[in-house]
């Protein structure tokens, strides 16, 4: 059997599984995986350096199939290659509720799956977070460590959506060399063609950010060889525009968009047994073929091998060092760093604006935790990301540990999540909290993974100013909070944000956005607590003097304005009580017994935030009184746009006094 029979028929393997998997479950894209069986083979079988008996093992290349609706590729991959995780009956399942073979790839469902996808573009984003983590990893740990590359599969879809513009000159910039991208070019989406709505000369643009790119036919597996050879060596990222047909081997469907997301049809696959020359019955491989895979997958444990005693002969502090940051635990300093940072902050009693809070807390963080890479989307300035740790990273020079993304806050996102799934590092990024909806698809997905990835909101709120409604969030915690898994922390001065912080850096399996305030806040905490606070969402910050009659719930900026409310509530003879509510998403899933305690009992029951009312009635109930935003912002000096908004003491003590006298009964 010659070379290219060999390639053929492990491709074909490829090929079936994924025409027999999206017929049984009635439901799929065969296309993808299809065209692009012959780029995955030569990709498996001669370079990608893998072990299916470690699928975790760190100094693995990455694969990311961007293209996340061609999902049989991977899994048929997976099971070919032998890792355990997938089996034949996995493959039958496709689709099915609990399959590991969902839809889309999910990452955690299997080994072997490096991230989520399905959003386009997004995998591609994630990817030029991972090659940056390799850049990094590798100029601190040595290339006997880290060496490996990171490939991704992206479609048409990646490249018209506008993240790829984001990620790709992002990666030109940053010369990830080791980023090597296949463009599976077969012209057809689902609409029908992609002239219908696209004519780019991609070549030209990813050519124009600094990349190399290299036009290879798709189907040909020496072609493509050479191609992953030049892009091994190359100084650039490299685009690989792999022309390939859509569907290839479904006889009348090929190259159609009818071959994209529906099964082929029991005839068409007939068709196609001819066509490719296969006999095996639905998801069976015959056994030479299996085994040709297979030997892939044992071969491929050899590098691991060297890579183990690489590591085992590695100085032990470097080991140590290295294991630790591959597991994600935070370094022994981290804890007493921070109970030292909160006593200065308990004795000093600063007035700050919580966004400098958080970079002073960061400052403590950064020293004590080596593995944090900053960033900001271009206003390092104004989200105080940046600290005296950090020098910038450039293109030739990844020693340091901060990442000027520029204007390009949907591939920050994107990236910083590859950069979390990469492991060995910890990224925070840092924009406006208005800007979330430009990341808010990544950010997402990080919470879809499970993921400890940290965003620094800035800007939380009308009290930001003179920028004006374009600029002042209005919805966005409330609609940061509605993703699941997604702790949205709120801190009301510098005590809490340290506190937030830590409980950001502790919680591995839920990324964080912290809001931020542009505006100085008085203190709300006196002494020092061993205990974190704000770890359970909530807490009562400050008692009533009597049985309350009013509870104030408060977030961030309005907390001083709730503790003005109760004094002057008390003053006439009404024992209020406010509670800090640094973390809502926290506080309800606490206990039922826990929630109830801290919500409390007093007729009155009111919340303060400079946002929408939207979630808040979880605590205050649909009786509650709610004092925040009920429109968009406005342009002036913050003080005057409290008033104007009417987020004051004055109208707390109002709200209360009048549900008091109403009986707690108000519609
Ligand atoms: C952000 C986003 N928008 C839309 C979709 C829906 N969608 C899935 S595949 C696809 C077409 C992709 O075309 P292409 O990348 O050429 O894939 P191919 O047809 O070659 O399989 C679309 C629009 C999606 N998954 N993600």
């Amino acid at each position: 059997m010659t070379a290219r029979e060999k390639h053929d028929r492990m491709a074909n393997a490829i090929r079936f599984l994924s025409m027999d998997a999206v017929e049984a479950a009635n439901s799929g894209h065969p296309g993808l995986p299809m065209g692009a069986a012959d780029i995955a083979t030569v990709l498996f079988s001669k370079f990608m350096k893998f072990d299916p008996m470690n699928p975790k093992w760190p100094d693995r290349d990455r694969f990311v199939l961007s293209a996340g609706h061609g999902s049989m590729l991977l899994y048929s991959l997976l099971y070919l290659l032998g890792y355990e995780d997938m089996t034949i009956e996995d493959i039958r399942n496709f689709r099915q509720l609990g399959a590991k073979t969902a839809g889309h790839p999910e990452y955690g469902h299997a080994a072997g799956i490096e991230t989520t996808t399905g959003p386009l573009g997004q995998g591609f984003a994630n990817a030029v977070g991972m090659a940056i983590a390799e850049k990094k990893l590798a100029n601190e740990f040595g290339g006997d460590l880290v060496d490996h590359y990171t490939y991704v599969l992206a479609g048409d879809g990646c490249l018209m959506e506008g993240i790829s513009q984001d990620a790709l000159t992002l990666a030109g910039h940053l010369k990830l060399s080791k980023l090597i991208v296949f463009w599976d070019n077969n012209g057809i989406s689902i609409d029908g063609k992609v002239s219908l709505a696209d004519s780019t000369d991609q070549q030209a643009r990813f050519e124009a950010s600094g990349w190399e790119t290299i036009a290879v036919d798709g189907h040909d597996p020496d072609e493509i060889a050479a191609a992953i050879e030049r892009a091994q060596s190359s100084d650039a990222p490299t685009l690989i525009a792999c022309r390939t047909t859509i569907g290839f081997g479904a006889p009348t469907k090929a190259g159609t968009s009818k071959v994209h997301g529906s099964p082929l049809g029991a005839e068409e696959i007939a068709g196609a047994r001819k066509e490719l020359g296969w006999d095996a019955k639905p998801f069976e491989i015959p056994s030479e073929i299996l085994d040709d895979w297979r030997v892939v997958g044992l071969n491929a444990g050899k590098q691991r091998v060297a890579w183990e005693k690489r590591l085992g002969e590695a100085d032990a502090t470097l080991r140590g060092e290295f294991e630790r940051r591959m597991r994600g635990d935070l370094p022994a300093g981290f804890e007493p760093a921070m109970e030292k940072y909160k006593k200065k902050l308990a004795a000093d009693q600063p007035t700050l604006a919580t966004r400098k809070s958080s970079e002073n807390a960061l400052e403590v963080i950064n020293g004590a935790v080596i593995e944090t890479l900053g960033g900001s989307a271009d206003l390092t300035g104004s989200n105080n990301t940046k600290t005296s740790q950090t020098e910038n990273i450039s293109p030739d020079d990844f020693s340091g540990r901060y990442l000027h993304y520029g204007i390009r806050e949907h591939a920050m996102a994107s990236a910083m999540n590859g950069i979390a799934l990469h492991g060995g590092l910890i990224p925070y990024g840092g924009t406006f909290l208005v800007f979330s909806d430009y990341a808010r698809p990544a950010m997402r997905l990080a919470s879809l993974m499970g993921i400890r990835n940290i965003f620094v909101m800035t800007h939380d709120s009308i009290g930001l100013g003179e920028d004006g409604p374009t600029h002042q969030p209005v919805e966005h915690l409330a609609a940061l909070r509605a993703i699941p898994n997604h702790n949205v922390f709120r801190p009301a001065d510098a005590m809490e944000t340290a506190e937030c912080w830590e409980l950001a850096l502790q919680n591995m399996q839920t990324p964080s956005t912290l809001a931020l305030t542009r505006q100085n806040l008085a203190p709300v905490r006196s002494e020092y607590e061993t205990d974190n606070r704000c770890a359970l969402g909530a807490y009562e910050l400050s008692a009533a003097s009597d049985d309350a009659v009013v509870s104030i719930f408060a977030t961030g900026s309005e907390v001083e304005i709730a503790l003005a409310a109760k004094e002057a509530l008390e003053a006439n003879g009404h024992p209020t009580r406010v509670v800090s509510v640094p973390c809502m998403d926290i506080f309800l899933a606490q206990s039922a017994d826990y929630r109830d305690a801290i919500i409390g009992s007093a007729k009155v029951k009111i919340a303060v935030e400079a946002g929408i009312r939207q979630g808040w009635d979880a605590i205050i109930g649909l009786e509650g009184a709610f004092i925040g935003m009920d429109s968009f912002g406005a342009s002036g000096p913050y003080k005057e746009l409290y008033a104007h908004f009417g987020i004051t003491p004055e109208a707390i003590v109002n709200a209360a006094e009048t549900r008091i006298h109403d009986g707690g009964q108000h519609h």
